[in-house]
């Protein structure tokens, strides 16, 4: 009996032990195909290129895969860096000067100019997380521009970075291959529209690979008040979402881009204006019973926003930033990667009420603030 047992389990060993080779076997040559795979792309990138100089067209083939940098090991690239913090990290969020969020008063006249200066700068996105941004002089996002329907917005941009730069306002109807066009290093550009269309856009450079260029921190929001004008609000806050895809954890020093969690869409930190839960140390002010207005844009560059605040009920919510109706009494609005809203809660009982995204994976990557009605007691169990 014990001798015949013994055989079958002999018998069933080896054909465990032929299973794990053929398993292995397979790995490896679907690892080798995943290799000539990517040299493949590689090549075709290479020879795509050469021909978009030679033709000088910039178009690029259909069915073209654009790998952006992305590393020879994507497993290993894609550790998380999330809630990468130094001991002083209290101190750091505390002295931390916090985004206006504040909206800018609208701009008079018929014409505006708005000025952009695009260039290489290290900025913090979180209590001591130093990131190496293709960004704004003042750091991501940009600065809010707010203008009137009907105004004539002439944009100059000037490249002060070390690569072609752009930039695309979705508040324009313009021809995006005029307007849009990549600017050389130390040059400047400028074009022209008119407002036509109210409500709140993002701006962004567009210049390829699009994705590390907003990944980066070149992005920010427009906001276009209608002609007639909305009911009044007593306060004006401008939220801009965007994610962090970190190649390190930004503490000894600056991290920087990283193509793989880019690509996967596994963000290492996500935050209102630039820098993880700034509102929550420094909260937003409003006085118990006033109509508090938040202009939001989902900057991504490919996650949405679903916008709550915690506690009430969104007494008017514009979505996507169409003014000429609104939603009344919802809860929780999405708001998408490349898209704008506008929300009003009218908050009478005093407390911390936390304005976040309801996807709560951004939350704990940095995707809350707090709105602090009247003078309460404590903090945000938030
Ligand atoms: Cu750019």
């Amino acid at each position: 009996m014990w001798k015949v047992l013994s055989v079958f389990l002999g018998i069933a060993v080896a054909g465990l032990l032929l299973t794990a080779v053929f398993v292995a076997e397979s790995a490896n040559s679907a690892k080798q195909d995943a290799k000539s795979a990517l040299a493949a792309v590689e090549n075709t990138e290479t020879q795509s290129a050469e021909g978009n100089a030679a033709d000088g067209t910039g178009a690029e083939p259909a069915g073209h895969v654009h790998n952006g940098g992305a590393s020879a090991d994507p497993v290993a690239a894609l550790q998380s860096y999330s809630g990468a913090a130094p001991e002083n990290a209290e101190e750091l969020a505390a002295s931390h000067e916090p985004f206006p969020a504040e909206l800018p008063p609208v701009a008079k006249g018929d014409e505006v100019d708005i000025d952009i200066t695009l260039k290489d700068v290290t900025i913090e996105i979180a209590p001591g997380v130093k990131y190496s941004a293709w960004s704004f002089a003042s750091g991501a996002p940009g600065p809010v521009i707010h203008v009137r329907e009907g105004q004539r917005i002439n944009i100059t941009l000037t490249n002060g970075g070390t690569i072609p730069h752009s930039i695309d306002f979705h508040a324009a109807r313009i021809a995006p291959n005029v307007a849009f066009r990549d600017v050389a290093v130390g040059e400047s550009f400028t074009y022209s529209f008119v407002a036509t269309d109210p409500g709140v856009f993002m701006y962004h450079c567009g210049t390829k690979p699009v994705l590390a260029h907003i990944a980066n921190g070149m992005y920010g929001a427009i906001v276009v008040d209608p002609a007639k004008p909305l009911p009044k609000a007593d306060r004006e806050y401008v939220l801009v979402s965007s994610e962090w895809y970190l190649n390190g954890p930004g503490l000894d020093e600056p991290a920087s881009y990283n193509a793989d969690k880019a690509h996967a869409m596994n963000p290492d930190w996500v935050t209102w204006n630039g820098y993880a839960a700034q509102y929550v140390t420094h909260p937003l002010p409003a006085d118990p019973g006033e109509v508090v207005r938040f202009y939001v844009v989902a900057a991504g560059p490919s996650l949405d926003t679903d916008f709550h605040v915690v506690g009430t009920i969104l007494d008017r919510a514009y979505v996507n930033g169409d003014v000429t109706q609104y939603q009344q009494g919802v809860q929780t609005v999405t708001v998408p990667a490349g898209g704008g809203a506008i929300f009003d809660v009218k908050i009478d009982e005093p407390g911390f009420y936390p304005f976040l995204s309801h996807s709560f994976a951004s939350v704990d990557l940095g995707q809350v603030g707090l709105l602090k009605v009247g003078d309460p007691e404590g903090s945000a169990s938030h």
